[in-house]
């Protein structure tokens, strides 16, 4: 793997509808972010990826653009996006964009274009079928429910393609046209001093065609989008251009969101010359899902997590730099994923915190993680926002799940659990907002938010900073950066630990994944603890002893 400047960084997400709000309409905006700088640079961050803040009705919440060269109002004016570039920078922060380009909003030119003559230019920029019967069409039901095909507004013999909702038709990669357009625009942003992009469901650009049935996967006769992507070959042309022509020559550093990729494509993905600099790792994050539904879904045990992880680490090894996470905004909270609930503390937090910070790759914080923010708890389907809950609850009610376990199904899996504002204090609506935040804000800010974490020097947040430290200091940082990852004790039940190392140095995160206590046998001797969860870890030549949720590095 070649050197490359990011790969000491840390990484961090921002939703900016709910991260700050400068003006007291509800919506956290680009002012707000730019009065945080200062506390993502206290925190330790150096590359930031905004969710869309492009123009967008926000049907999908913004990763439905109408236009890709203006910022939506709700969000501030492009002199804000430029000062925020401008003070980024500044502090050395680098800012990415996100990158949706599998579809557009219906609200965009383009598609009122096509929908104005079909058989036109921009008829060719989406997936249109010509056909007055719609059981002609193929059965493929969209990620957020229902088919995929839809009637083109103002005629009666058109349909177009949307794998997602039916207000983000799909781009057509296939027409170079398109493909020219996209370029345009991503080279415009990059000239402008973007640092780079995350790239939405970017695996869906490349489709099964000519368009054909799967079997039913559901008794609604449809079969599920991602099943065609396993016929879908040869996104890599498009993927390669998109690198040559945008992101090579601008040397923007860019991170994939790929489901579904193919194992032996993995190199072409993020090897030396990859179409992105890296991508996530999603193997933890789908684990349990099922074709059925949410209500169909298995939870993830401290073991499967464990070994979801070792499973991409292996896959992974020397061909590139992973991205990893414990939570996104389409996410539950990792940590009421990926804790046993009832076990969910400041110190179990910690030890999840360490144990997926400290693995190889980049990692990434999602706003309010650091924090250590938790699950929504829902009372009714009138409180969700969320587009992808809400059809996930009708679905479950349809298969005959009763309206009260449909609503924890929501609590458990639901987007809006990452959605809800950030926590900034005790003041009313956690000081994100003087006004009526457009998400209501978790109940539980009084005893979870960040002025209180930044007073106490135990805080998850200070945690966060030790971590971050840990990972770029001199000493230890080319070990956690570069080292391989090796398992330990993989196959002890509720135990999660590695080794990092170089030639000349090995260190050893080990993990206590349960409520009970536990000794458990040391390889070697330990020259130095540099990192717990709990005061003081006691070992001796041979073992270990760890508390319920106690986490150690160590050098040995
Ligand atoms: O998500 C893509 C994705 O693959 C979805 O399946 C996602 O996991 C699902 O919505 C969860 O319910 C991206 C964005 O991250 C998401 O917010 C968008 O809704 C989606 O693309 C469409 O742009
Ligand atoms: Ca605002």
């Amino acid at each position: 793997m070649k050197k490359q400047w990011w790969h000491k960084k840390v990484a961090y997400q921002i939703y900016p509808k709910s991260f700050a709000d400068s003006n007291g309409d509800g919506i956290g905006d680009l002012r707000g972010i730019i009065g945080k700088l200062d506390y993502l640079k206290e925190l330790g961050v150096d590359i930031v990826w905004l969710s869309p803040i492009y123009a967008s009705p926000l049907a999908d919440q913004g990763y439905d653009i109408a236009d890709y060269y203006r910022i939506d109002p709700r969000f501030g004016t492009m002199d804000d996006m430029d000062e925020l570039l401008k003070e980024a920078h500044k502090r050395g922060i680098s800012i990415l964009m996100d990158l949706v380009v599998n579809h557009c909003s219906d609200e965009h030119e383009w598609f009122r274009k096509a929908c104005q003559d079909p058989e036109g230019k921009y008829g060719k920029y989406f997936y249109l079928e010509h056909t007055s019967d719609p059981t002609t069409l193929c059965n493929w039901r969209s990620y957020f429910g229902g088919s995929v095909w839809e009637k083109l507004p103002g005629h009666e013999d058109y349909y177009y393609l949307h794998v997602f909702h039916r207000k983000q038709p799909d781009l057509n990669w296939e027409n170079p046209e398109l493909r020219e357009d996209i370029y345009k625009m991503i080279n415009w942003w990059l000239d402008k001093g973007l640092d780079g992009f995350r790239l939405d469901a970017i695996i869906n650009i490349k489709k099964a065609l000519p368009f054909k049935n799967y079997p039913a996967d559901r008794d609604d006769g449809l079969a599920a989008c991602t099943t065609q992507l396993h016929d879908a070959e040869g996104i890599g042309a498009f993927l390669g251009e998109m690198r040559d022509r945008c992101f090579k020559p601008h040397n923007a550093f860019t991170v994939g969101e790929v489901f579904n990729e193919k194992e032996e494509e993995l190199p072409d993905f993020i090897g030396d010359n990859g179409y992105f600099s890296s991508m996530y790792d999603f193997l933890e994050t789908v684990f349990g899902q099922s074709q059925k539904g949410w209500q169909d879904n298995r939870d993830i045990t401290p073991d499967d997590y464990r070994n979801c992880v070792f499973a991409t680490q292996k896959k992974i090894a020397d061909i590139g730099m992973i991205s990893n996470i414990i939570e996104n905004h389409d996410e539950p909270r990792g940590v009421s994923r990926y804790i046993p609930e009832g076990d969910i503390t400041p110190v179990s937090k910690k030890m999840l915190a360490t144990v997926y910070f400290l693995l190889k790759g980049l990692p990434w914080i999602y706003q309010g993680q650091e924090i250590g923010m938790e699950n929504l708890k829902i009372s009714s389907i009138d409180e969700v926002d969320d587009i992808s809950s809400i059809d996930s609850y009708q679905v479950a009610l349809k298969a005959g799940v009763s309206e009260q376990d449909a609503l924890r199904m929501i609590e458990k899996y639901g987007r809006d659990n990452a959605r809800t504002p950030f926590q900034w204090n005790t003041s009313d609506h956690a000081g994100f907002t003087t006004g009526q935040p457009w998400l209501r804000v978790n109940p539980n800010y009084p005893e979870i938010n960040f002025a209180d974490q930044e007073q106490d020097p135990e805080s998850i947040f200070h945690y966060y900073q030790k971590l971050i430290r840990l990972r770029k200091s001199e000493k230890y940082g080319d070990t956690l950066v570069y080292g391989d990852l090796v398992p330990y004790l993989a196959d002890q039940h509720n135990v999660m630990a590695y080794f990092r190392q170089t030639e000349g140095q090995k260190l050893l995160v080990i993990a206590n994944y349960q409520s009970e206590p536990r000794k458990l046998p040391l390889p070697g001797t330990v020259k130095k603890v540099l990192l717990s969860n709990l005061d003081s870890v006691k070992y001796d030549e041979t073992s270990v002893s760890l508390e319920g949720y106690q986490v150690a590095v160590v050098e040995l």
